[in-house]
């Protein structure tokens, strides 16, 4: 089998192949090949299906994530390089770090995952989706668990959800009767690589296996009382299955705190955004400028009053990691030296 074909159900395309190029350049013995998992300094390289090499990273590629296409030298099982990324979920390590944390990189689709039991969690949501349309992939929303609920309930959230991702699919199913898979697996295609996100316990293994027709992942228990995950997964993985199809499976992660996302938040709130263009003043924050079109929009009716509020939360929150590097930034110019993130 030539490398290209080899290649081809990991998800290389011309595009990945040009984004290599420069990293293969980099010495004799480098084949391409594709991140499935990273545990602990350690990375499972893909170059073909069935074909993994367990390999260490070098200083240059300890950010390597799963997704992430990179040169290998297979002879010393070392990762040289990661490609330039094509899209990448990316949050800030914690409220108040001066760090970002990738949690995928090069999917097409980010799959926001919530469950219907034990609800819905509207603020989180409007989060999720600030990180996936600033990842640069197009998000697609999931409920699971459409089972343990009744038909009323699930309708209503998929309104709420839908209220809240504009312009996004959302889609509700269950993974016990395969309800709503049907208009699920179109949306999900093969050759495309799916990035499934969300809180623990909300079901993103359990559609992977789903998918798979088998368990190919771990499924958790939920606590008793609170309904919460117990974080089963525990590193993100890259899943080929049989027919092509491609999921990235992550672990939950509890706080999405928001890093570098102005355009994820005009892309979650697509409304505010194109109403913002007609207010007076260019930079226009929708607070209580004179001529504010979304102000007047929220006072019309047009535009939810609590989408703005949301809206303004998020933006006051990007305005205070903005300081907060800036800030970095200074310190480090001070010492004459980069600032690293
Ligand atoms: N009733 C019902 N239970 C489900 C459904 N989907 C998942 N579950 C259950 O929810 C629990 C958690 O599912 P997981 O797939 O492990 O959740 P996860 O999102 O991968 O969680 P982490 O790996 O911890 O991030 C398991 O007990 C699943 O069996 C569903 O559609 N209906
Ligand atoms: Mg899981
Ligand atoms: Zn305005």
């Amino acid at each position: 089998m030539t490398q290209d074909a080899a290649l081809r159900p990991l998800g290389w395309n011309d595009e990945v192949a040009t984004s290599l190029t420069a990293a293969l350049a980099a010495g004799p013995d480098l084949v391409p090949g594709r991140i499935v998992r990273v545990d602990r300094g350690e990375v499972d390289v893909a170059t073909g299906v069935d074909d993994i090499v367990r390999a260490t990273s070098t200083t240059s590629a300890k950010d390597a994530v799963a997704g992430d296409w990179v040169a290998l030298d297979r002879g010393a099982a070392r990762v040289t390089a990661i490609a330039p990324r094509s899209t990448a979920f990316v949050r800030r390590a914690a409220r108040g770090a001066r760090s970002a944390q990738t949690l995928a990189a090069n999917m097409d689709v980010v799959l926001v995952v919530q469950a219907l039991e034990p609800g819905i969690n509207i603020r989180r949501l409007e989060r999720e989706l600030v990180l996936a349309h600033q990842s640069g992939a197009r998000p697609l929303v999931v409920l699971t668990k459409t089972d343990v609920v009744d038909d009323a309930t699930s309708t209503k959230a998929v309104a709420e959800a839908s209220r809240c991702a504009p312009r996004v699919a959302v889609v509700a199913v269950s993974n016990r009767t395969r309800a709503g898979f049907d208009e699920l697996e179109r949306l999900v295609e093969p050759s495309r690589t799916f990035a499934l996100l969300g809180s623990s316990g909300v079901g993103k293994s359990t559609l992977v296996n789903s998918f798979a027709g088998e368990r190919v992942q771990l499924e958790g228990e939920i606590r008793d009382g609170d309904g919460k995950g117990r974080h089963t997964t525990t590193a993100a993985r890259l899943l080929c299955l049989a027919d092509g199809r491609l999921l990235l499976d992550t672990p939950g992660v509890r706080a999405l705190a928001l890093w570098e996302s102005w355009e994820g938040l005009a892309g979650a709130f697509p409304e505010i955004e194109s109403t913002g263009e007609q207010c007076q003043f260019a930079d226009c924050f929708h607070d209580n400028e004179p001529g504010c079109a979304v102000i007047a929009a929220v006072e019309s009716g047009t535009i939810d009053a609590d989408r703005l509020e949301s809206w303004r939360t998020l933006r006051d929150e990007m305005a205070e990691l903005d300081a907060d590097l800036v800030e970095q930034q200074r310190k480090a110019d001070r010492r004459g030296r980069p600032a690293h993130r």
